[in-house]
This record gives structure tokens, C-alpha cells and sequence, in this order.
């Protein structure tokens, strides 16, 4: 294992291991509210905290981004940590085990390690650059679907930008008629993750942010398959909005998704 990697791996294990002993002790946790729909806990904070001082202790000059910190050093490196500690804070805060650590690693503007860690099945899903995707050491592929029909599709909804909530049904409609079902499971890094797999056939969702999917994009490009924006595009880095599939899927989702972008909506 690239020995960065390896870091990636221990950061994940340690942030699900508080994760893990705050959801069982759920009086403990406290919510905070960052907006509209919008939650934190202590625990996503002491997640970021314990990924931090691990990526710290063996790379203190590597810069870091995370979710609760944002932007935690003004460091130029070329060694760049995009990380969401806790992705699936819905679910946490309600109880619903289905929750994730996500750790991305880029060298010089490119994704070269990834990690999404499931710390309730205890699924570890790891990817470096041109070397595969791999769940708990196994090799994982994106399923080569050629047609919608019998696919399942994971989503998330537009649960803070609700003015895209009427071209969001309708992408949804024009799909959900021809798949066989759709998830909406609550985790963006494990609808990812769960893409490269080949559990789910594809995903889309609208406006997520670069630590919800630099860990999923990399697993999902290693695994055979290919994330882009609503128009086919590398845009969604800076929209958030994203599809990750196969690529002869793709092109049928793009077909479904394109007619109802708009101004409001747009790759
Ligand atoms: P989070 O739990 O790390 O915030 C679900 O659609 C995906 O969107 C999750 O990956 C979730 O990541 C992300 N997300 C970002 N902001 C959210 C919000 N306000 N409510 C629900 N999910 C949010
Ligand atoms: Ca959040
Ligand atoms: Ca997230
Ligand atoms: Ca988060």
C-alpha cells in the first residue's frame, strides 16, 4: 500500500472509532446548526480533529482542507488533503447507521489516494491513482450497464438549494421511469463508494461540495467508470452537481438530465 495511503487508512479508522463510540452513546451528542438543513455535531469535529493530527504527525507541511475547518493552513504544497469527517450527518444525528469518513490525497491538482471508510460494516474502500479500487483489500468495478432498464440509481436531494428542486423532480422523473428504482440513502461519499462497487449502477445529485466527493470520484475513476457534470463535463469540482457511472450509462443519463437544465440549473 503507497504509504500515504496507509495514513489515509489510520486517520479513517481513528475518526470512525469516535464516530462509532459517540452513536452509541447518542445522549452525548451535541447539534449545532450551521443554516437552513444544516447540522454539526461535536462529533464531526472531533473526527476532523483526530484526521488532521494524523495527517500532521508523519506530513506537517502538506496542506489541508476539511469540511469543519476549512482551509486549515495557507500552506503551498503540492500535497493537498480534501477530507469530510463525518459525511452523513443526517443519518447520524437520527440514528440511521449509514455514515462515512472521506479522505482524498491530491498531488499537484490531481486525486492520487482516496479513502471512504463505513465504520458501522466496517467496509474500507481505498483507490490510488492507476492502481485500482479496492473494498476491504478486494478489487471492485463499477458495473457496465448498458441500458436504464434493471439499473438502480442513488441520488440526494436539494436539501439546502430548494430553488432546483423543480428541474431536480423532473431529472428524477425522467429516470426514475426508466430504471428499475432509486436510493436515497443520505451519504454522497458511500453513494460513490457504492457506485465503484457496482451496488448501485450510477448516482447523480446537485451542489455537493469537494470534500462530499474527491474520495468518491477518484474510487469511482479506478473502478472503471466516469464522473462528470450534467453536460458530460469536468465542472461539477466547482457546481458540485454530479453524475458517476459507466460510460455507456452516461450518456443515457446525460440524455435525461440535459433537457431540463436551465439558468437556474445549469452543468
Ligand atoms: P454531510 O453529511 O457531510 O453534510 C446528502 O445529500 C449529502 O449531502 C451528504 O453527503 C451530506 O454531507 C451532504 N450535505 C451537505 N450539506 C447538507 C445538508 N445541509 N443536509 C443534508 N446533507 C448535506
Ligand atoms: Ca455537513
Ligand atoms: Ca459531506
Ligand atoms: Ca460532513
Amino acid at each position: 500500500m503507497h504509504p500515504m495511503l496507509n495514513i489515509a487508512v489510520r486517520a479513517a479508522r481513528t475518526a470512525g472509532n469516535v464516530i462509532v463510540r459517540a452513536f452509541e452513546q447518542a445522549d452525548k451528542i451535541e447539534v449545532e446548526s450551521k443554516g437552513t438543513n444544516d447540522f454539526v455535531t461535536n462529533v464531526d469535529i472531533a473526527a476532523e480533529q483526530a484526521i488532521v493530527d494524523t495527517i500532521r504527525k508523519s506530513y506537517p507541511e502538506h496542506s489541508i482542507i476539511g469540511e469543519e475547518t476549512g482551509v486549515s493552513d495557507g500552506k503551498d504544497s503540492d500535497y493537498q488533503w480534501i477530507i469530510d469527517p463525518l459525511d452523513g450527518t443526517t443519518n447520524f444525528v437520527k440514528g440511521i447507521p449509514h455514515f462515512a469518513v472521506s479522505i482524498a490525497l491530491k498531488v499537484k491538482g490531481k486525486l492520487d489516494q482516496a479513502v471512504i471508510y463505513d465504520p458501522i460494516r466496517g467496509e474500507l474502500f481505498t483507490a490510488s491513482r492507476g492502481k485500482g479500487a479496492q473494498l476491504n483489500g478486494f478489487r471492485i468495478r463499477v458495473k457496465q450497464n448498458k441500458e436504464l432498464a434493471g439499473a438502480v440509481l442513488a441520488t440526494g436531494f436539494p436539501f439546502k438549494q430548494k430553488q432546483h428542486m423543480p428541474a431536480y423532480i423532473n431529472m428524477f422523473q425522467a429516470l426514475f421511469t426508466k430504471t428499475s428504482d432509486m436510493r436515497r440513502a443520505g451519504s454522497a461519499a458511500l453513494d460513490l463508494a457504492y457506485v465503484a462497487a457496482g451496488r448501485v449502477d450510477g448516482f447523480f445529485e446537485i451542489g455537493l461540495k469537494p470534500w462530499d466527493t474527491a474520495a468518491g470520484e477518484l474510487l469511482v475513476i479506478e473502478a472503471g467508470g466516469l464522473v462528470t457534470d450534467f453536460t458530460g463535463g469536468h465542472n461539477y469540482v466547482k457546481s458540485g452537481n454530479i453524475v458517476a457511472t459507466s460510460s455507456r450509462l452516461l450518456k443515457e443519463i446525460l440524455k435525461d438530465i440535459r433537457p431540463h437544465l436551465g439558468t437556474a440549473l445549469s452543468k
